[in-house]
């Protein structure tokens, strides 16, 4: 045998490895996001086995697109305790309490960030549906395709893997909580969208709404804001750190105190 079969070969057995290893998980993280991958981080940091899931080939949502698409994001003062944490360099703007982080430094190290604390991150996936229970209703999973499968409209069933908690981290489209709404009404999940710009609020609100939606699913980023309602807040990353590291401590505390 020659080394083209030993790279097939080598690539299915360790890909192979790792989905046996992530068919049953502690937390699904549905989009790689800012707020995805900062959830990510501090989740698998706790010791959970995180597994983040990205529809595209690429890594951190709408960071990438900036403002307009210039290559530049703001952050207030809150946020600042998390680009430390992940080493991601920042620096004052013109606007006193406003600072200013590079996209590509934003994307790379908060996915950096994700994967050294132990997180997986499996891209080319979409998450289809999500595993459900009755009495209590609640969630115990996602349904995955590949994205190609799903972009080529074949009919190809689809495979699950468990968690004990799901993250919807699928920003604006609010993706797994729309699952929810349309297939399962017993959830009582209701999606009203967001509402127009208002970032001075909606930076605030986002973070303060992030949380547990119903048993064993959670939101974080802009699909809290969609799940409830809130404004948008345009490319401000504050309110999308806070939000991963407020729904990874709400899982984690959630878990912890879980009967085992
Ligand atoms: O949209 P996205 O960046 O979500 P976020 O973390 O951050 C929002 C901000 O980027 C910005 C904003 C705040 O200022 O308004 O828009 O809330 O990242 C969501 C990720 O989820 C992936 C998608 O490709 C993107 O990378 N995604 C969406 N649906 C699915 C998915 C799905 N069904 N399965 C897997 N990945």
């Amino acid at each position: 045998m020659s080394l083209e079969s030993h790279i097939t070969r080598v690539i299915w057995e360790e890909a192979s490895r790792d989905w046996v290893e992530l068919s049953s998980c502690d937390v699904v993280v549905v989009g790689a996001g800012p707020s995805g991958l900062t959830a990510a981080k501090y989740l698998a940091e706790k010791g959970l086995k995180t597994l983040v899931l990205e529809r595209r080939l690429s890594f951190g949502g709408g960071i990438g697109g900036g403002g307009m698409l210039l290559h530049k994001t703001v952050v207030d003062e809150r946020g600042l305790g998390i680009l430390r944490d992940f080493n991601i360099r920042y620096k004052p703007s013109s606007i006193k309490g406003l600072y200013v982080v590079d996209t590509a430094e934003l994307t790379a190290k908060l996915a950096a960030g994700a994967l050294d604390a132990g997180a997986k991150i499996i891209p080319g996936i979409s998450v289809e549906d999500v595993i459900v229970r009755y009495n209590p209703f609640r969630v115990q999973g996602v349904v995955v395709e590949w994205s190609a499968v799903q972009l080529s409209g074949l009919h190809v069933d689809p495979l699950f893997i468990e968690s004990k908690a799901v993250i919807d981290a699928t920003g604006h489209d609010a993706e797994v909580l729309r699952i929810l709404e349309k297939k399962n009404p017993e959830s009582k999940v209701k999606i009203p969208g967001e509402k127009s710009a208002y970032s001075e609020k909606a930076d605030v609100d986002v973070v303060e709404y992030t949380g547990r939606v119903i048993p064993g699913l959670y939101a974080t980023g802009m699909a809290v804001a969609a799940v409830h309602g809130l404004n948008r807040m345009g490319p401000i990353f504050t309110g999308m750190l806070l939000s991963g590291r407020k729904v990874a401590e709400a899982v984690i505390r959630d878990l912890e105190s879980a009967p085992k």
